[in-house]
């Protein structure tokens, strides 16, 4: 059971295991990858509905361009195909599609599907849907401590004021709370360059559930594992 007090504000989830779905039924991985999407939606509604203000999703790695480039070209047809579906859902249940990553080298069709999204949810206070596409959390660093140098250097911050709330605030989810609980499906325990800095104090709930096979039921879980958790700390401080 889980208490409607301690949701938890934003969950982060590495959606592994596409692959492996699809492997055990000998169906080709972008099988897996379609059915994942279908997990998404679920997990959207969800969220809203539990009241998460932001959900964040690692759709798409900056290691993932090594992939063979058919299934990085079916990958890059994801949001597209994810949004001619949904979108109106989304609209309709008042969430607001965000992204973190590299925009400028995806394909243009990819681009142009997100930033329609982000154009036409963006007036929407309700989840927060934050799409980490073409996201790695090293290469997110470097930017930021380039741009804080740029701004050092031309007067707009003064280095004395450079604290790790400043390096939070230069970083894409500058915006965004922390993470309280990362999941990460399919029984691997690795962060894969996802959200270094921002998971500092995170929850981190780990399944051997796929994320095809991942549900309701699994978010439940994952969040009274939190609550269980996050009161034991609480009754500390
Ligand atoms: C992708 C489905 C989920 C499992 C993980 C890999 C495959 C939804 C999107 C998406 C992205 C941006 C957006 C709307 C939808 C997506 C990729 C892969 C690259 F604005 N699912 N999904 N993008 N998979």
């Amino acid at each position: 059971m889980i208490s409607e007090e301690g949701i938890p504000v934003h969950i982060a989830i590495i959606m592994d295991g596409n692959g492996r779905w699809a492997k055990k039924r000998a169906l080709p991985r972008i099988a897996g990858h379609n059915e994942g999407m279908k997990t998404v939606r679920e997990i959207t509604r969800s969220a809203s509905q539990l009241g998460v203000k932001v959900l964040t999703l690692y759709a798409f790695s900056t290691e993932n361009w090594k992939r063979p480039k058919l299934e990085v070209d079916f990958l890059m047809k994801l949001p597209e195909e994810f949004l001619s579906t949904f979108l109106p859902e989304l609209i309709e249940e008042n969430v607001r599609v965000e992204m973190i990553g590299d925009m400028e080298q995806l394909p243009d069709h990819t681009k142009k599907a997100v930033q329609n999204a982000m154009n036409r949810t963006a007036e929407n206070d309700g989840l927060i849907l934050n799409f980490a596409l073409n996201y790695g959390s090293r290469t997110e660093l470097v930017q930021a401590v380039k741009s804080i140098i740029q701004d050092v250097k031309e007067e707009r911050l003064a280095e004395q004021d450079v604290t790790d709330a400043t390096i939070s605030r230069y970083l894409m989810t500058g915006h965004l709370p922390e993470p309280d609980l990362l999941i990460r499906t399919s029984g691997e325990h690795r962060l894969s360059n996802f959200m270094l800095w921002q998971l500092a104090y995170t929850e981190f709930f780990f399944t051997d559930v796929l994320w095809p096979d991942f549900s309701e039921k699994h978010l439940l879980e994952a969040i009274a594992s939190y609550q269980k958790r996050s009161r034991r700390f609480g009754g500390l401080s």
